[in-house]
């Protein structure tokens, strides 16, 4: 019988937040086919400026598993996803095209402001490996198992938004989730408690901040 990691452990414990950051109203109404599309151009005009942000933020978990890690696979696992990231602000860029949406006029919203504010807290070279990869894993697995939700069987997605849902939730993407789960898993299993409850009180954040990005939809319905 396997036992179960830390992070498996703290989903249990939040699990009602959890939930509202995976199975948010948006992600609901994709997945039943009665998004207002306008709610779905200003999650992809939002979440491009999150994107950008995202990668540096990317690059500095890069650098703390380099430095820091004690397997060297760690690297290999972050650089794919860094390097995953010109391809994915490319395809934000032609998907905002199909939709008629100009990036560059694109102001950011106050929850977009304050989650990518978390990010630059988090390049911190203060911020542990263990902190930084447990963030890191957690905003990656909250968009999988969003979007895959919204391609499972029975799903009424309309046919112009399965790309976008396809993106995060395909099994290649859900692999490479449960790789960065299994580096945080293995780092937490050894920390210390002052670094144990910092990485918790982080996943919460994470997830708080994922439900507020979600939210910003909302101002069109
Ligand atoms: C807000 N969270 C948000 N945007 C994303 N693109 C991801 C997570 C996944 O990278």
């Amino acid at each position: 019988e396997k036992k179960i990691g830390m992070t498996e452990t703290w989903l249990r414990k939040h699990r009602l937040l959890y939930d509202g950051a995976t199975r948010h109203p948006l992600i609901l109404s994709i997945r039943d086919g009665t998004i207002n599309i306008a709610s779905f151009k200003t999650w992809l005009a939002q979440d491009y400026l999150f994107v950008r942000a995202f990668v540096p933020f990317s690059a500095s978990v890069l650098i703390k598993a380099w430095k820091e890690s004690d397997e060297s696979g760690d690297v290999e696992v972050i650089l794919g996803g860094v390097a995953s990231l010109e391809d994915e602000i490319s395809w934000f860029k032609r998907e905002a095209n199909k939709w008629g949406i100009s990036l560059s006029d694109v102001v950011p919203q106050q929850a977009n402001i304050n989650y990518c504010r978390l990010l630059e807290k988090l390049m911190s070279p203060e911020v542990e490996y263990t902190v930084a990869i447990t963030a890191f894993w957690a905003i990656e697995a909250v968009y999988q198992e969003s979007f895959a939700h919204c391609i499972e069987e029975g799903s009424k997605t309309p046919a112009e938004l399965k790309e976008t849902c396809m993106r995060w939730g395909n099994e290649g993407f859900g692999q490479y989730c449960q790789s960065l789960q299994k580096i945080a898993d293995r780092r937490l299993q050894k920390a210390s408690d002052d670094e144990l409850k910092k990485a918790e009180v982080m996943l919460l954040s994470v997830l708080e901040h994922e439900v507020e990005f979600w939210n910003m939809s909302r101002g069109n319905v």
